[in-house]
């Protein structure tokens, strides 16, 4: 909203630094470093893009004998700025490798350097500055407006990522799944916008809820840090924060996802099949609504009540419009409360069959759980503060299907103004998260990387940067609380993490740092081979599951990434993965300057 960048300029510069023929322009101000193996470099794992200054600092050094010091080098001078001592980890790497952990958090002056472990190998280059993950922060956000649907990306925003629309989905045929007397099987409504789910074209509801919970959740718990945030979108500049015109462009098309009628919410927005790997204009098969369900509905309706007291301030009549659509979504839920996608039984009794994403959740308390707390907040009205009485609490870290923990995130954020809710429980739903934090806080000391993923094997699911990501989330929401600068130093340890102090070396951000994926499963980025992959977005990550039965260099669970285009497992992108990335990434940006002090 504020100053204006050039983003053709930002483009081409993330196009330099993933192109690794090209020198970027990070590096070649610095004088060229004597020629290191690239495997070598690749044994220093450490966050690519580097460190604010007051943030904690650790380097992971694989594959190395008897090393006792290293020494980080100011890479402009070749002047040593700092020395250490090698600090071997108790607990072998999964794959059975020993570690050392280099630890250089104090040094705090700006500037570009690289790490260095005598004999053994030299870091690629990473800076330590205020504001290190600016551009991150905001890529972070603008890949939400390369995945629209339905319009044109201008070269003055999009870059070299420039392209035609996709998608106009105003004709979209009710499937007969969702078929009622109103919107018989075939008849066509228009729900344009939006933003493709992931890897593919389609528009899933259930997966967009959680998207949409964690961006605006980002903007109530950091409003002025986005209020001030330039991002290079078509809307800059319109009176609306730069966050919440994305967020908008999604909305409008949800919105035309709830039956007028009924309130119902649609499950998904989808072709009958997944589209070939082809450019967005070229995807041109029929798209369907189909069946009704509950998740969906719930989810809607939870949003729709965030989004109606987030755009009060700025848009009063949209965002009356919003809560009465949460509203009848939640009376629609309530008179159906258990009716679940389950989508080999539906093609069963409906044609076309319906091949694509299922999102198909089981269990619906969670959703109703956040339904309500978002509906309370919004409206003040008691009845959903009964729904509410009864919740178990526990800790659950949020995802696509387990959403309980957005309503409560929250609840927590607004307990100022829930007069009416039993500030006991506010206290339990407090202690509840703060526990959970710690604990994950504690498991990381255990893990060679130093980071809460990597002390537990069962994370690393399908999307498993997504769980790094959230654990990031929660760590932010635990500082808040507790004021314990230990939490924004794990905070910082899970972004660390997800830029390269990791078993695979990758940078997991399309177009941040040295070494990041290059055939994303994504079919956006797939149609233009010619470019590097559209930046700013967080792939799936390790997966040993392997559902795609693509090659993969390592079985071993955390190593199990594939960078192939095939590889739609742990190499495909997703808009509920890029959410916690930018509420970590922006988060981490906003509260930097708190961060100083260093134990
Ligand atoms: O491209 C699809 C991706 O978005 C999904 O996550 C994935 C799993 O549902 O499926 C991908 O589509 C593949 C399909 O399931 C099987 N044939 C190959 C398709 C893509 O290459
Ligand atoms: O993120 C989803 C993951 O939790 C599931 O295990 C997986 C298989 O059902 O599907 C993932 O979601 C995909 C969706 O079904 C279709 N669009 C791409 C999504 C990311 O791979």
């Amino acid at each position: 909203m504020a100053m204006k960048q050039t983003i053709g300029q930002f483009a081409v510069l993330s196009a330099l630094l993933t192109n690794p023929l090209a020198a970027s322009p990070v590096i070649s101000a610095v004088p060229a470093p004597k020629l290191q193996q690239s495997s070598a470099a690749e044994n220093i794992r450490l966050n690519q893009l580097g460190f604010p200054p007051g943030a904690k600092k650790i380097a992971v050094i694989l594959a190395v004998d008897d090393a006792t010091g290293f020494s980080v080098v100011d890479a402009q001078t070749g002047k040593q700025v700092f020395t250490g001592k090698l600090q071997r980890a108790d607990e072998k790497t999964w794959s059975g490798k020993s570690s050392w952990i280099a630890e250089f958090s104090r040094l705090s002056r700006p500037g570009n350097y690289y790490l260095e472990v005598a004999g053994a190998a030299r870091s690629h280059p990473f800076r330590i500055q205020q504001e290190v993950y600016r551009d991150l922060a905001a890529a972070s956000l603008t890949a939400f407006y390369f995945q629209r649907a339905s319009s044109a990306l201008g070269e003055e925003h999009a870059g070299i990522w420039a392209r035609a629309a996709g998608h106009p989905d105003n004709q979209v045929q009710v499937h007969a799944s969702a078929a009622t007397a109103s919107r018989p099987t075939g008849s066509l409504i228009s729900a344009s916008k939006g933003w493709y789910d992931a890897g593919d074209y389609n528009k899933y509801v259930v997966n967009s809820g959680i998207t949409m919970g964690t961006l605006m959740s980002a903007f109530e718990r950091f409003p002025q840090y986005f209020v001030a945030q330039a991002l290079d979108i078509p809307e800059a500049g319109n009176g609306l924060p730069d966050i919440l015109d994305e967020v908008q462009y999604n909305l409008e098309w949800l919105a035309a996802m709830q039956d007028p009628v009924d309130g119902g919410v649609y499950h998904k927005l989808t072709t009958a099949s997944f589209e070939g790997m082809v450019a967005a204009d070229q995807a041109r098969a029929q798209r369907y609504v189909v069946q009704k369900t509950t998740a969906a509905t719930l989810d809607f309706a939870a949003v729709m009540a965030q989004a109606a007291r987030v755009y009060r301030p700025f848009q009063p009549a949209q965002s009356s419009q919003y809560l009465r659509a949460a509203q009848s979504a939640w009376q629609w839920a309530q008179e159906n409360p258990d009716i679940r996608y389950r989508q080999s039984e539906l093609n069963k009794h409906f044609d076309p069959d319906i091949g694509t994403g299922t999102y198909g959740d089981e269990l619906l308390d969670d959703e109703r759980i956040w339904a309500a707390a978002e509906l309370l907040i919004s409206t003040g009205d008691s009845r959903f503060g009964q729904v509410l009485e009864n919740t178990d609490n526990q800790y659950l870290l949020p995802s696509w299907s387990q959403v309980k923990w957005l309503g409560l995130y929250s609840l927590l954020l607004h307990r100022d103004a829930l007069q009416r809710v039993n500030s006991d429980s506010l206290d339990a739903l407090e202690q509840q998260l703060l526990t959970a934090a710690a604990q994950l806080r504690t498991s990381s000391h255990s893990s060679p990387y130093r980071v809460a993923i990597g002390s537990d094997p069962h994370l690393f699911v399908w999307g498993s940067n997504a769980v790094a990501a959230n654990q990031g989330i929660l760590f932010i929401e635990a500082y808040r609380l507790s004021g314990d600068a230990s939490f924004l130093r794990s905070a910082q340890d899970t972004l660390d993490y997800l830029l390269g102090r990791n078993a695979t070396g990758y940078s997991f951000v399309t177009g941040f740092g040295h070494h990041t994926p290059q055939h994303p499963h994504h079919r956006l980025a797939a149609a233009r081979p010619d470019l590097p992959p559209l930046p700013g977005f967080l792939v799936g990550g390790p997966n040993p599951g392997q559902q795609d039965d693509c090659e993969y260099p390592s079985d071993v669970a955390d190593e199990s990434y594939s960078d192939t285009q095939c590889s739609y497992a742990s190499n495909e992108i997703a808009i509920n993965w890029n959410a916690p990335l930018a509420y970590l990434a922006n988060g981490l940006n906003a509260l930097q300057e708190n961060a100083r002090d260093v134990d």
